[in-house]
């Protein structure tokens, strides 16, 4: 069975020319026994919500998991799919992705990225048990990673986060080959891996990868750990191939026909290519088939749950929001409207957050250590403590990549929301996770601070600059930067309602005065960007502005009116957003006077809001080290420099 794992990865890759065909055919051993013995699984219930997750976090070997979907009986991994490995438009792409074929639960590719995810899987399973009871949610994340991925530095924060926890129900898998692409791994690494899994808190042994019985049994044996558990299992990559096995040569590229001849010949494996003989299809097939009953099992405990615990599960399960989530918005808006609130953002974000873990309960926080910063700890949410599940405050600890990775596991691992906090500086320390974020669409909210030279005190070091730009750049990131805390609460409303993407919400350290006094219940922020204050009159110039410089321009259309002079204020607390609406709404918006922009961060992007016409003020270098107030007068950003631009456009 082993061996039809390894001529599909053999064949697939000689087609295509392309791939990595020394992992599958190393890793083929282990993963037999985990798909025939041990992984609850149904390929006719792909989503089942108590199925066992599997993760591949050494991607490259994307193969060893479209053969085990295949075989197992996935519907739509047919063979044609394998024979159209990496090629356009099929659902076996280079590195496996969420969403192209059932059975990926999540896109790897970029090392030490499943890993993390498989943290917050893990840590997902357990707070989901203690919320819905194990008879309803009680499986295991299992996980395999290569060299690289325990090379990369997110896999000390996974590790570490994970074994703090104490999420024993976590089994990864090492693929102990000692090759990776340079060559011998001993170029570059001397670890002691099982020690320094031991040292994170986790169980681990060491097995001999192509062992049958051995993995079995140390399979057993992490079933009833209290620690997560490494098996590092020592394999032979490209095992079979005559030649290039144990060689980097068999890493990532075809083996060749004379090679994989010679395989075939060793591996007594004589069936032509994607060809899998009746008899180990079948023995496949019954693998495949083995989670079935027990699924069945789960959907009948399901059934005799309390009726409104399984309709919540249900809800939960489906991404569906509670009902309310807007009307408490609307609510949390009148107040601050009432008590014209004038807080920092982040300290709205902490209001609005107060409101909503009651409301949504599938919400999960938490922060990289800046908690009080971050203002993302609800007054009513408990933290998650090792071995007590029942919170839903994470604390991260230093560990915004972790963090990030985390996340990602949770939101894809399904009924939980996943939030978490850091400075917006530090997003780049979270930034690799981020794009997976955008890249899966999973609807994680990321609550980032302290978001420009207006934190002061704590320098350049910690000012974002190029930060929002950077964000902006990135592919189904929706970046919200409100102006005051009704924008605030509008961009969590918005930010919870798109559950297919995520969000970044960059909220200011210091205090904003409130803008938003009109009464309406509708969400001005919907629509990514709308006029805050229109001219009175014909416009002679537009403001564009986002979160706190909103009010400096607000003040040089005051002054610029005291002069004669009619500016608009348009405040755009979502790029993305306002790009999605329709052309005519845009030019409404924008209009067709000359624009000035004003942003605390650099003016990379904004050209395209400009016009050709337009000034920026903002941001050309690195911040200060300096009290707030004295920074924005120092780099020139104030109503009067936006007033003096205005009217130098006139
Ligand atoms: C973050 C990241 N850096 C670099 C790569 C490119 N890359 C893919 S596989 C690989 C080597 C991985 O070695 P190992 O995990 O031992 O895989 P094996 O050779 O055993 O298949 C590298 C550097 C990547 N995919 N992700």
């Amino acid at each position: 069975m082993a061996d039809a794992l390894r001529a599909l990865a053999m064949d697939a890759v000689e087609q295509a020319k392309s791939g990595h065909p020394g992992m599958p055919m190393g890793m083929a051993d282990i993963a037999t026994v985990l798909f025939t013995q041990f992984l609850r699984f149904d390929p006719r219930a792909p989503d089942w919500p108590d199925r066992d997750r599997f993760v591949l976090s050494n991607g490259h070997g994307s193969l060893l998991l479209y053969g085990l979907l295949h075989l197992t009986g996935y519907a739509d991994m047919t063979l044609d799919e394998l024979k159209r490995f990496r090629q356009l438009g099929s659902r076996t792409a280079g590195h496996p992705e969420r969403g192209h074929a059932s059975g990926i639960e999540t896109t790897t590719g970029p090392l030490g990225q499943g890993l993390g995810n498989s943290v917050g899987m893990a840590l997902a399973e357990r707070l989901l048990a203690v919320e819905f009871g194990e008879a309803i949610v009680d499986h295991r994340t299992y996980v395999f990673v290569g060299d690289g991925c325990l090379m990369e530095g997110i896999s000390h924060e996974a590790l570490s986060l994970a074994g703090h926890l104490g999420l024993n129900k976590l089994i990864v898998f090492w693929d102990d080959n000692s090759i990776s692409i340079d060559g011998p791994t001993d170029l570059a690494v001397s670890d002691d891996q099982v020690t320094r899994f031991r040292a994170h808190g986790w169980a681990a042994e060491r097995v001999d990868g192509h062992d049958h019985e051995a993995i079995a049994e140390a399979i057993r044996h992490a079933h009833k750990s209290n620690r997560p558990n490494l098996i590092a299992c020592r394999t032979t990559i490209a095992f079979g191939a005559p030649t290039k096995a144990g060689t980097a040569a068999a890493h990532g590229t075809p083996l060749g026909a004379a090679e994989i001849a010679g395989a075939r010949q060793r591996l007594g494996w004589s069936a032509p290519p994607f060809v899998i003989p009746e008899d180990v299809r079948a023995e496949w097939r019954a693998a495949g088939a083995r989670g079935e009953a027990v699924r069945r099992a789960w959907e009948e405990r399901l059934r005799s749950q309390p009726p409104e615990r399984r309709a919540e599960f249900l809800r939960r399960q489906r991404g569906e929001l509670p009902a309310g989530l807007d009307a408490s918005i609307a609510e949390l808006c009148d107040g601050f409207r009432q008590a014209n609130a004038k807080v920092a953002t982040r300290q709205a974000s902490g209001a609005v957050l107060d409101t909503l873990t009651r409301v949504v309960p599938e919400l999960v926080g938490g922060s990289a250590d800046l908690t009080p910063s971050n203002n993302t700890k609800a007054k009513d949410q408990k933290d998650v403590r090792p071995g007590d599940f029942s919170g839903r405050y994470i604390r991260y600890g230093v560990r915004e990549h972790g963090m990030a990775a985390a996340m990602n596991g949770i939101a894809v691992h399904g009924g939980l929301i996943p939030y978490g906090g850091t400075f917006l500086t530090f997003s780049d320390y979270a930034r690799p996770s981020i794009r997976l974020s955008a890249f899966m669409g999973a609807g994680v909210i990321y609550v980032m601070t302290h978001d420009s030279i207006g934190l002061g005190e704590d320098g350049p070091t910690h000012q974002p600059v190029e930060h929002l730009a950077a964000l902006r750049a990135m592919p189904g990131l929706y970046v919200y930067r409100p102006a005051d805390p009704v924008e605030t609460a509008e961009c969590w409303a918005l930010a919870l309602h798109r559950r297919d993407a995520p969000a970044l919400l960059a909220l200011t350290r210091q205090p904003l005065p409130l803008l938003r006094r009109d009464a309406g219940t509708e969400n001005l922020s919907a629509r990514g960007a709308y006029v805050m204050a229109e001219a009175e009159g014909v416009r002679q110039v537009t403001l564009l502005a986002t979160g706190s410089e909103v009010s400096l321009a607000i003040i040089a259309r005051e002054a610029l009116a005291k002069e004669g002079i009619r500016a608009a204020v348009v405040s755009m607390p979502c790029w993305e957003l306002f790009e999605n609406e329709p052309r005519e709404y845009q030019d409404t918006v924008l209009g067709s006077a000359p624009r000035v922009a004003v942003e605390a961060a650099v003016r990379f992007g904004w050209d395209r809001w400009l016009g050709p016409r337009g000034a920026f003020i903002g941001m050309e270098g690195f911040g200060a080290s300096a009290p707030g107030e004295a920074l924005f007068p120092y780099f020139g950003i104030t109503p009067e420099k936006v007033a003096q631009a205005a009217r130098s456009l006139l």
